[in-house]
């Protein structure tokens, strides 16, 4: 079959960054089933456990690594270990994030600082830890997990979206630097999932009425409902790929059209 139409991860060695649960163990557990070596890292050793025995429930032999994305040392240390015990990075997906809802004028520096730094800097420690290694193998996949706030501001999420804009900007640029040695740095912008990230979001209120961000996202989503991380992984997959080697530098917006919703009219 052509490489045009081949979607198999078949041998690969993918690390997710932040994928002991949520959207990257979703995204990680898909690309086992396409036939990848699948490797992740969490900040805690318990967390990491938790991931493994979680992915050995689902039939998955993972390679799990305590490692904070936001310290170099420590990844380039992990990335010489994952060469070492599994084989060559073939695709990364970056996906370890967090997000700080707080009004703009009463978020301090340091906590501006903390988002940008996993959201933002750890993508850039990361892609430059793995990106050596694909050059001299002769090609590389790296997804980075962008979001809305990659194109549009709300209320109390200023480092957040911050983050994830620039996050487009550093996927559109490695795009630029690297793409002439055959790797490809694309993005995914979830819309809104149901994860413990967004859980807060959900939450029913002490009344058991819906939370009203709830209700404003279903009426600003066109199918009316919080999409499932597993509806990332077909097009997580197809990033992965070879079938996507001429897509570079694109962020795939995955959102149950959102974007392209003014919304649910009153
Ligand atoms: P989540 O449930 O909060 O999971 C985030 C993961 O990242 C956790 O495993 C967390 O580990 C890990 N992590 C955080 N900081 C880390 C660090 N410094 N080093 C290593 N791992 C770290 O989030 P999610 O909803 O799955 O989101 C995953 C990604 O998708 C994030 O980049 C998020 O911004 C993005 N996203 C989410 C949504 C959504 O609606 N959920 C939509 C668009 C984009 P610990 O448990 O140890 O903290
Ligand atoms: C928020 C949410 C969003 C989602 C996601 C949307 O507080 O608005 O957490 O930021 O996590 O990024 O794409």
């Amino acid at each position: 079959m052509s490489d045009f139409l081949n979607f198999s991860l078949e041998g690969k060695v993918a690390l997710v960054t932040g994928a002991s649960y949520g959207i990257g163990y979703a995204i990680a557990s898909a690309y086992a089933k396409c036939g990848a070596k699948i490797v992740f890292c969490d900040i805690k050793q318990e967390f990491v456990d938790k991931g493994l025995d979680s992915y050995k429930a689902d039939g998955i032999d993972a390679h799990g690594y305590v490692c904070d994305v936001t310290n170099e040392e420590m990844v380039q240390d992990m990335v010489k270990k994952i060469e070492a015990e599994v084989g060559v990075i073939d695709i990364l997906v970056n996906n370890a994030g967090i997000i700080k809802r707080i009004p703009m004028c009463d978020m301090t520096a340091a906590e501006f600082r903390q988002v940008i730094d996993v959201d933002l800097n750890a993508p850039f420690i990361v892609s430059k830890a793995v990106i050596p290694s694909m050059i001299k193998k002769g090609h590389g996949k790296i997804i980075n997990i962008c979001s809305m706030m990659s194109e549009l501001g709300r209320e109390t999420v200023s480092a957040y979206a911050a983050a994830k804009g620039g996050l487009k900007m550093l996927t559109r640029n490695i795009c630029a630097e690297y793409g002439a040695d055959n790797i490809q740095c694309n993005g995914i912008g979830p819309g809104y999932i149901a994860t413990p990230q967004t859980a807060p979001l959900r939450e029913k209120q002490a009344d058991g009425s819906r939370h009203p961000f709830d209700q404003f996202i279903c009426g600003r989503t066109p199918a009316g409902r919080w999409l499932q991380a597993e509806e990332l992984t077909g097009p997580a997959v197809f990033l992965a790929s070879d079938a996507s080697n001429a897509v570079n530098g694109h962020v795939l917006y995955v959102d149950g059209g959102i974007l392209a919703y003014i919304g649910k009219q009153p």
